[in-house]
């Protein structure tokens, strides 16, 4: 069979030799030279390498060629596909690394794209979606409210004294016109109660400020969950049933709750509370320091004058009000002993922590 019918025009009618190859390889070498675009290489690419392309009609014909001739237009052959695939790759590059950044020739969508991974849920996060799901369960909604607060939401409204030291300077970030960058999120359960009858039902999960100088424990912009429960007769034994079953929800159901006496301006009486070590179960190790016990916040009953200050009466309804930070129950959780890895938002970091 003669391969005259794939020749270019004007050569057709022809038998090939041995010249005719080196020609027509010399002529492909050129073409893909001078290809200006991705397009333009691969319809190069296509009229000599592709399935229909001269090569392969080539290699087809050659049974019929000279046999003496055979061998050597067989070698020419496949120097000419390999010489310019090398070529066609070749250029590819060159047209890429040209035209990368100006658009329309950079992008070539026969690549693989390129895995961005799916990323993981911040740690704080993860704390403060589960608690609101536990505090769920028992009946409680969210609330939310300003990061810019009034003097009076602040620190009177919840019976702080006007000389107490957290309304210092040194401790609060004051702004113009009294207003302050609220430094817990009892504010928020202020302004519910100012807006509505009892019973409330709410925690309040947000970012709270302080003068505080960072170190492995501290950062002067942190989260805290704040929870308060009015109605009639509620006890602190509701106070410490419901801490109790938060705790075991979130740290395992093994975990015991200790609750020892403290004072707060808003709560009368008043606790602290620490959860038994999830580490050791309560033994004591380095994490809880030997004590089998790991400090978490304090709560503790609404006192009267807080009631008072919204328009509650206190002689018709008592309520538990608890807080906590958010990130040292993350660290405690998840096992991070610096606050600062919660905020450099390194993928490495957020990626490693396990449920
Ligand atoms: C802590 C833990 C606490 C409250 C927050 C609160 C809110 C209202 C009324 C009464 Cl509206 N109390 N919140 C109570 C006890 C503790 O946070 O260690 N704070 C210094």
């Amino acid at each position: 069979m003669a391969l005259l019918f794939l020749w270019d025009s004007g050569r057709s009618g022809q038998f090939m030799n041995a010249s005719d190859i080196a020609a027509l390889k010399k002529q492909a070498l050129g073409e893909a030279q001078a290809a200006g675009t991705a397009d333009a290489l691969e319809q190069v690419r296509i009229k000599y390498l592709g399935r229909k392309g001269l090569l392969p009609g080539i290699m087809t014909g050659l049974k019929d060629a000279d046999p003496a001739e055979r061998p050597a237009m067989g070698r020419l052959a496949n120097e000419l596909k390999q010489e310019l695939a090398a070529r066609l790759a070749a250029r590819r590059g060159e047209l890429q690394a040209g035209s990368a950044g100006d658009g329309a020739g950079a992008f070539d969508p026969t690549l693989p794209g390129r895995w961005r991974g799916l990323g993981a849920r911040h740690p704080i996060s993860r704390v403060i979606e589960e608690t609101i799901r536990i505090f769920d369960t028992l009946g409680f909604s969210v609330a939310d409210g300003p990061d810019i607060e009034t003097e009076y939401h602040n620190f009177d409204a919840l019976n702080t004294p006007d000389d107490h030291p957290s309304r210092d300077t040194q401790d609060t970030f004051w702004l113009e016109a009294g207003r302050l960058l609220r430094t817990q999120t009892s504010p928020v359960q202020i302004r519910v109660m100012e807006s509505q009858p009892p019973p409330v039902r709410i925690i309040a999960p947000g970012r709270c400020y302080r003068r505080d100088t960072t170190d492995a424990t501290h950062s002067a912009n942190f989260h805290q969950i704040e929870g308060l429960y009015v109605d009639r007769r509620v006890s602190l034994a509701d106070l410490k049933g419901d801490i109790t079953y938060f705790a075991q929800r979130l740290m395992g159901a093994d975990v015991k709750v200790r609750f020892r006496p403290h004072f707060f301006p808003f709560t009368e009486p008043s606790v602290e509370y620490d959860f038994s070590c999830h580490v050791c179960g309560g033994k004591g190790c380095r994490v809880c320091k030997q004590s089998g016990w790991i400090e978490i916040s304090g709560a503790g009953m609404v006192n009267p004058k807080v009631f008072r200050k919204v328009g509650y009466d206190p002689d018709a309804v008592t309520g538990y009000a608890f807080g906590m930070g958010v990130e040292r129950i993350a660290m405690i959780r998840y096992g991070i002993q610096d606050i600062r890895l919660l905020y450099d938002n390194d993928r490495r970091f957020l990626e490693s922590l396990s449920l």
